[in-house]
């Protein structure tokens, strides 16, 4: 893969929502960042956005979901059809870094997230949220974001907050974390292998 091919578009219908997302997991001069998101959740919004900028990746993620029911359904399909954008856009998986790891400060607040681009999808999320919900997002759906995305890009997550006081400040920071993680694991080494003594990730 070259930065240039890195990018993936995923379309995902239910009768609960409706999604579109596109994914450039490189930004150049030819490729400027561009992110917009609308999930139809605010919080969620400003979540996946913080995610892409500080991941270094353009995003444009439109969701119409059944949000008169409540918020668990849209969130934890973005999250679904995110992850699978990110699994297209990195293809074969040869090249890559694969091990990544972030810790972003906010405040008072720091999570450290921890992946391996693994095809082993697996993820632990203990952020230690008190509050019911920030701003339209449930607290409970946050954790269920990091683990549909890990899911659904075959990766191993692991992030934690590990001080804070603020819950949007504890969020957030764990979105970022991620960010800077997952920017680590794709970074293009120069080599072509495959980073795996099986030989392949892309199971
Ligand atoms: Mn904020």
């Amino acid at each position: 893969m070259t930065p240039s091919n890195r990018v993936a578009s995923v379309e995902r219908k239910t009768s609960e929502t409706e999604i579109q997302v596109s994914i450039g997991l490189d930004v150049t001069a030819e490729s400027p960042q561009k992110i917009k998101v609308d999930t139809g959740i605010g919080f969620l919004d400003h979540m996946l956005t913080a995610l892409a900028k500080h991941g270094g990746m353009s995003l444009e993620l439109k969701c119409k979901g059944d949000l008169w029911i409540d918020d668990h359904h849209s969130a934890e399909d973005c999250a679904l059809a995110l992850g699978a954008a990110f699994k297209q856009a990195l293809g074969e998986r040869r090249g890559i870094k694969r091990y990544g790891t972030g810790h972003a400060p906010l405040d008072e607040a720091l999570s450290r997230a921890v992946v391996d681009i693994s095809s082993r999808p697996y993820c632990v999320a203990e952020l230690g949220l008190r509050r019911e919900k920030i701003g339209d997002l449930s607290c409970e759906m946050i954790p269920h974001v990091f683990h549909s995305f890990a899911q659904e890009a075959g990766i191993t997550l692991h992030v934690d907050c590990l001080r804070g006081e603020n819950d949007h400040h504890r969020a957030e920071s764990a979105f970022k974390a991620l960010a800077l993680a997952l920017r680590e694991a794709i970074t293009l080494t120069g080599r072509d292998d495959v980073p795996s003594t099986k030989g392949v990730l892309a199971l």
